[in-house]
């Protein structure tokens, strides 16, 4: 067997005990609520997968078209040799896609699913074995100190798919300004980010991405149940559950819950929570943004020269800025 050149480094999480307690507060609040970062199983992350392909789904394609077309040039911009740390990595097939043109020296994919993540990073290395690859399991939402062996100097972090959506505006400044933080070393900061993000459209456009006709949104958000009846020992019956995706304009985000079909009790073993029917539990959040609200923020974070590329409907945006 050939020998991966590759490391992995699973962080310590957090008190699992105390994130435990934080997800049964959330699903006992008045009106429920978990964070959208327990979508992700092993299951979850392959439903994922599947969104990615289909026809109402429009960011992955967009997103492709935009890197495409624009790879050269988003290379010429951004630089080539640095560290590409890749927030929330997945299958890591969209920075693949880049590293003929952005050349990285070391490759750093971050996720929270960490099997599939080792697997990803594992055929990645054999593909590309010129590229030092540093796979990392952990949740950055909560933190982004990174481990030694991520280089210091000429860090670019790619933060695709619009995942940022999944932060509140105020949350996504704060976490930009860490992005930045982590770009300073000896007291001047050097690289950058590229992140993209979606922008506001025609709600029908927006609905149907997030309630498609086949349904795999749907068994992405009631996969959460599965996932939360393994973690916590719920007894969540799926058959009681319903799928809601739906664009809320005046807070400019989409929302994604799950809504009781009828009157139910969930236990677990340290308590129970009543469901009426209808009665929701808040899965998902994703801000849609204009081009002007999002290059504001990037500002607003310390970012300097910022550049956009975008699809000939502008649905969506891909961003550069420099450090
Ligand atoms: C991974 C957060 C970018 O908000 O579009 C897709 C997640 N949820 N369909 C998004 C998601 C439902 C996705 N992000």
């Amino acid at each position: 067997r050939e020998r991966s050149l590759s490391q992995f480094i699973q962080l310590a999480e957090g008190n699992p005990a105390q994130a435990k307690e934080e997800l049964l507060a959330g699903l006992s609040a008045e009106h429920a609520y978990t964070s959208p970062k327990y979508l992700y199983d092993a299951l979850g992350s392959k439903l994922f997968e599947a969104i990615c392909e289909l026809p109402e789904y429009y960011p992955t394609r967009t997103e492709a078209m935009i890197f495409d077309r624009h790879a050269a040039d988003i290379a010429a911009t951004a630089g080539t040799g640095s560290t590409l740390i890749d927030l929330g990595a997945g299958n890591c097939a969209k920075a693949a896609r880049l590293f003929p043109f952005l050349q990285p020296s070391q490759y750093v994919p971050i996720d929270i699913s960490v099997e599939f993540l080792r697997d990803a990073v594992e055929r990645l290395q054999h593909q590309f074995p010129q590229i030092a690859m540093a796979g990392i399991g952990m949740d950055f939402s909560s933190g982004l100190a990174l481990p030694p062996a991520v280089h210091r100097r000429n860090r670019l972090f790619f933060y695709p798919g619009s995942s940022i959506g999944n932060f509140t505006p105020e949350q996504s400044l704060a976490f930009l300004k860490r992005v930045h933080a982590a770009c300073v070393h000896d007291g001047r900061a050097d690289g950058g980010i590229l992140i993209s993000v979606d922008l506001v459209k025609e709600t029908e456009i927006l609905d149907a991405a997030y309630d498609d006709a086949l349904g795999v949104t749907a068994s992405f958000n009631l996969n959460l149940l599965l996932h939360l009846n393994r973690l916590l020992d719920t007894d969540f019956d799926l058959r009681q559950w319903q799928h809601r995706g739906f664009f809320n304009a005046e807070q400019s985000r989409i929302e994604m819950h799950l809504e009781a079909r009828s009157p139910q009790t969930v236990r677990w073993p340290s308590g129970v929570r009543r469901f009426e029917a209808g009665e929701r539990i808040h899965t998902e959040s994703s801000y849609k943004y204009t081009r002007q609200n999002f290059t504001t923020l990037l500002a607003q974070a310390g970012f300097e020269d910022v550049t956009v590329w975008t699809d000939p409907q502008e649905w969506f945006i891909v961003c550069h800025a420099r450090a």
